[in-house]
C-alpha cells in the first residue's frame, strides 16, 4: 500500500503540473481528491488493516493528501494571477479614459407639473400644504355641504375604507377639497394655499380619467374676495403654463361646497377644437372645478362669511401635460415605459 500510495502521489503531482485552466484544476480535483479517487478509497479502507500497517499507512496517505492539497491551491493562486495578467499584457489599458455614463433617473413628469404649477402659484403669493389622502367622511363630505343622501355623492364615486365599528366612516379622499375644511379649521384669514395630492375614485378608466390621480387644490380667503380675483388667478395660471395663445372657457357649474361654482376647460390640442374621440367631440377638455367658498362652509369652520369671502378651485394634473404636449391617453403616466417617460 505505501509503493501504492507513492505512485499515487507521483502520478498526480505530475498531472498537476501539465494543468493549465481552472477548469482542467477542477477535473484533476475530482480525479485525485475527490470522493471517488483512489487516494479517499485508501484512507477509507484504513479501518480494516491490522493496527501497526494502519498507523504507518494512514500517515503515509495523510501525507500525500496534504501535498495533493497544498499543490492544488499553490496551481489555482498561480492560475488565477495568471488570469488576471492577461488581458493587462495583451492589451493597453488607458486608465485616463472617462467611465461609462450611468443612466440617472429624471422626475416623473407628473411630479414635474406639480412644481410647476406649486412655482406659478407661489409667485402670486400661494403656500403649498399637503394633507391625508386615507381622510373621514366628515371632511371629504359633510363639511362641504354634501350630506349622505345628497345626490353630489353620485359625482365621486368613492372607496370605503374599512373600519372597526364605532370609529368614523374613512375613506380614500375623492378630490384634495377637505383640505379646505382642515386647513381654515385650524387658520384664520388671509389665507392663499394650494394643496397638491392624489385623489382616488372608483370609476372606469378611459382616455382621459384614472382611478387614482393627482389634483391641485387652491383655496384663498380675505375680505373683499371676488370672483373677478378667481377668474382673474386662474386666466393668469393659464396664461403661464399655456401661453398667451391657448384658448380657454370659462363657465357656471355646480358644486355644493361653492356659490357661485364655475368650471375652466382648455382647447383640445389634439383637434385643435374641432372635436376628437379625446374630448369627447366637445373640442374642450375640462382641468378644474371652482367657485366661491359657500357661506355655510366658512360659517362651519367658524369664519364669519359677513366680513369674510373666498374662492376655491380643483384642478386634475394629468389633464394639464395632456393639454400642453399632445398626450392623448392620460395612463401614458402609469404604465411606466421609459420610452415615454424619458421624453418629459
Ligand atoms: C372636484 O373634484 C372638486 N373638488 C373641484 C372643486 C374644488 C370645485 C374647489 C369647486 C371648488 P371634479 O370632480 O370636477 O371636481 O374634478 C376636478 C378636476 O379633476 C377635473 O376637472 C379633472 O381635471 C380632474 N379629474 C376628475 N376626475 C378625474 C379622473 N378620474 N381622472 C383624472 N382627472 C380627473
Amino acid at each position: 500500500m505505501l509503493d501504492q500510495l507513492k505512485g499515487l502521489r507521483t502520478q498526480a503531482l505530475s498531472e498537476l503540473s501539465e494543468v493549465d485552466s481552472l477548469r482542467g484544476l477542477e477535473l484533476w480535483r475530482v480525479r485525485h481528491l475527490g470522493k471517488k479517487s483512489a487516494l479517499i478509497q485508501i484512507l477509507r479502507s484504513l479501518a480494516t488493516l491490522p493496527a501497526e500497517e494502519r498507523r504507518r499507512a494512514g500517515a503515509q496517505a495523510n501525507e500525500v493528501k496534504t501535498a495533493l492539497e497544498s499543490g492544488l491551491s499553490e496551481k489555482e493562486r498561480q492560475l488565477q494571477e495568471a488570469l488576471l495578467a492577461s488581458p493587462l499584457k495583451s492589451r493597453q489599458l488607458d486608465v485616463t479614459l472617462p467611465g461609462r455614463p450611468y443612466p440617472i433617473g429624471g422626475l416623473h413628469p407628473i411630479t414635474q407639473t406639480i412644481n410647476e404649477i406649486c412655482e406659478i402659484f407661489g409667485n402670486m403669493g400661494f403656500q403649498t400644504i399637503e394633507g391625508p389622502e386615507v381622510e373621514l367622511e366628515y371632511y371629504n363630505f359633510e363639511a362641504l355641504n354634501i350630506p349622505p343622501h345628497h345626490p353630489a355623492r353620485e359625482m365621486f364615486a368613492t372607496l370605503w375604507v374599512e373600519t372597526g365599528g364605532g370609529e368614523e366612516t374613512t375613506l380614500l379622499r375623492t378630490h384634495t377639497s377637505p383640505m379646505q375644511i382642515r386647513l381654515m379649521e385650524r387658520e384664520r384669514p388671509p389665507i392663499r394655499v394650494i394643496v397638491p395630492g392624489r385623489a382616488y375614485r372608483y370609476e372606469a378608466t378611459d382616455a382621459t380619467h384614472e382611478s387614482i390621480f393627482f389634483q391641485v387644490e387652491g383655496l384663498a380667503v380675505d375680505t373683499n374676495i371676488t370672483m373677478a380675483d378667481l377668474k382673474g388667478t386662474l386666466l393668469e395660471f393659464c396664461r403661464c403654463l399655456f401661453g398667451d395663445e391657448r384658448k380657454v372657457r370659462f363657465r357656471c357649474d355646480y358644486f355644493p361646497f361653492v356659490e357661485p361654482g364655475a368650471e375652466m376647460a382648455i382647447e383640445c390640442l389634439a383637434c385643435a377644437g374641432a372635436g376628437c374621440r379625446l374630448c369627447g367631440h366637445s373640442g374642450w377638455i375640462e382641468i378644474l372645478g371652482a367657485g366661491m367658498v359657500h357661506p355655510d362652509v366658512l360659517a362651519r369652520v367658524g369664519i364669519d362669511p359677513d366680513i369674510y369671502s373666498g374662492f376655491a378651485f380643483g384642478m386634475g394634473v394629468e389633464r394639464l401635460p395632456m393639454l400642453r404636449y399632445g398626450v392623448d391617453d392620460i395612463r401614458l403616466f402609469y404604465n411606466n415605459d421609459l420610452r415615454f417617460l424619458r421624453q418629459f
